[in-house]
């Protein structure tokens, strides 16, 4: 008869006690004193000890568990026990399969004794994820990716998946990775921009998060090559109806974070309870009067670079919405405000770091062929595309959100490749 087998160790009740059962995971450590030997199993749900006594099993046994090496993965059979002096249960082994060795040196300390530098810890990701700090990043990151996607449901928004090769870009051909596609030239989308509008003619509120693209060469500690981003786009709606729906999304993870996952946050030292004041909105004129007044020259047409923004992070340190950019600065699609120069549009920061971008679309199929013309795109290059302006299509506003990013922030870590499991930079397509 096989014993009960304990999948999830915090599931571990009075009932179990002194029952047989059985066990899986890894050994995370082991010490000897005398004729007992103390094992540490690890699964994902937690650990428990497991004994092992000289005088109750094989001499075989005993050499195997005396000689087992730290991480491997073991099957073990035995009593669960309460110890009430030290009140910790514990398992005494009856028998134990080593189902497979680790092979040591291992490149890194999963117990976190030794610390290791980023490079090792992407090279070796797999392993990385057995230290219980690292882990709490994707385990937020699976509880952030949750509620967002609740937010969405909660507000009768469609989820929608759109295509990643594509045969043209949206958002500029300096940053496309191309692809062979057969006998065509294909690229890989850097966002879902042209279809999440095309679907506005038929759902008004549509949300896509998924990974996307961008051949960019800057080494930066928020930049990828392949990133994912939360998009929406609904119809009817103006700037600051988006920016509220933008608020109140983070919001809703933020708060959902605090009330359930509140283990992770304390692993990873994030205090979230600072960002649930109202984001403050200034205009893209706020921003350059700022910087000029820190002494920091910028005239009114230049972007906002990375570095702008870390003069500027000295006033604004938590998010905030910087609006109405010059339309020339903006991307072909964005909307200009009336008899204006400034555009209907919005950058979400946190602190120095961009974080979303979004705004009111051109809805009318003229204005957005003189646009693209302006930007020195081909019209005839989008034709699929500017005929679906012709069948109806209403006013429409939406947003990027970069996901990385914004894990990056939830986790209080400083650099992007630390939320991605496996990141891709110019430098690293591997693992
Ligand atoms: P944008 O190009 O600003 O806008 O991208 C939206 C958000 O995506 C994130 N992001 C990145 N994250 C990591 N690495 C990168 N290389 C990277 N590039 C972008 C940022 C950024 O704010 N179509 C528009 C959005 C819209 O208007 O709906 C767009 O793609 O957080």
């Amino acid at each position: 008869m096989t014993n009960f087998y304990i999948e999830n160790f915090e599931n571990i009740d009075e009932s179990m006690y002194n029952k047989n059962v059985q066990v899986t995971g890894w050994i995370e450590d082991s010490r000897s004193i005398g004729s007992l030997i103390f094992l540490t199993l690890k699964n994902s749900t937690g650990k428990l000890q497991l004994i092992i006594k000289k005088n109750q099993v094989s001499e075989e046994l005993w050499k195997q568990v005396d000689n087992i090496t730290r991480q491997s993965i073991v099957k073990a059979n035995g009593k669960l026990v309460h110890n009430e002096k030290n009140n910790i249960i514990e398992l005494i082994i009856e028998e134990l399969d080593i189902l497979n060795e680790a092979v040591h040196p291992l490149p890194l300390d999963p117990t976190g004794r030794v610390d290791s530098g980023l490079d090792i810890i992407l090279d070796s990701r797999s392993l990385s994820l057995r230290k219980p700090e690292i882990k709490s990043i994707f385990k937020l990151r699976n509880d952030s990716l949750m509620y967002i996607r609740d937010f969405f449901i909660n507000n009768d928004f469609l989820e929608i998946n759109t295509p990643k090769i594509l045969s043209l870009g949206a958002e500029g051909g300096a940053t496309l990775f191309k692809t062979e596609y057969f006998d065509k030239l294909g690229f890989l989308a850097q966002s879902p921009q042209l279809y999440k509008e095309q679907l506005m003619l038929a759902f008004e509120k549509v949300f896509e998060i998924s990974h996307y693209f961008r051949a960019e060469k800057s080494n930066t500690t928020r930049h990828l090559n392949e990133f994912v981003s939360v998009d929406f786009e609904w119809a009817y709606k103006n700037n600051e109806q988006t920016m509220d729906l933008c608020e109140d999304l983070i919001k809703y993870t933020i708060n959902n974070l605090i009330k359930n996952s509140s283990k992770e946050l304390k692993n990873l030292d994030s205090d979230l309870s600072n960002y649930l004041n109202k984001f403050d909105r200034i205009t893209y004129q706020n921003v350059i009067d700022d910087l000029n007044d820190l002494d920091h020259k910028k005239s009114f047409g230049e972007d906002i670079t990375e570095h702008d923004l870390v003069v500027l992070s000295e006033k604004h340190k938590s998010f905030y919405f910087i609006t109405d950019w010059p339309s020339e600065i903006k991307p072909f699609y964005i909307a200009g405000h009336k008899d204006s120069d400034l555009s209907m549009s919005f950058d979400l920061q946190f602190s120095n770091v961009e974080l979303v971008s979004g705004g009111v679309r051109i809805h009318k199929v003229d204005e957005l062929e003189k646009n693209m013309k302006k930007s020195g795109l081909d019209i005839k290059n989008f034709k699929s595309h500017l005929q679906t302006f012709k069948w109806g299509m209403p006013p429409h506003s939406g947003l990027g959100l970069g996901f990385d990013r914004l894990i990056m922030i939830l986790a209080n870590r400083k650099n992007i490749r630390e939320v991605v499991l496996y990141p891709r930079d110019k430098d690293r397509l591997e693992p």
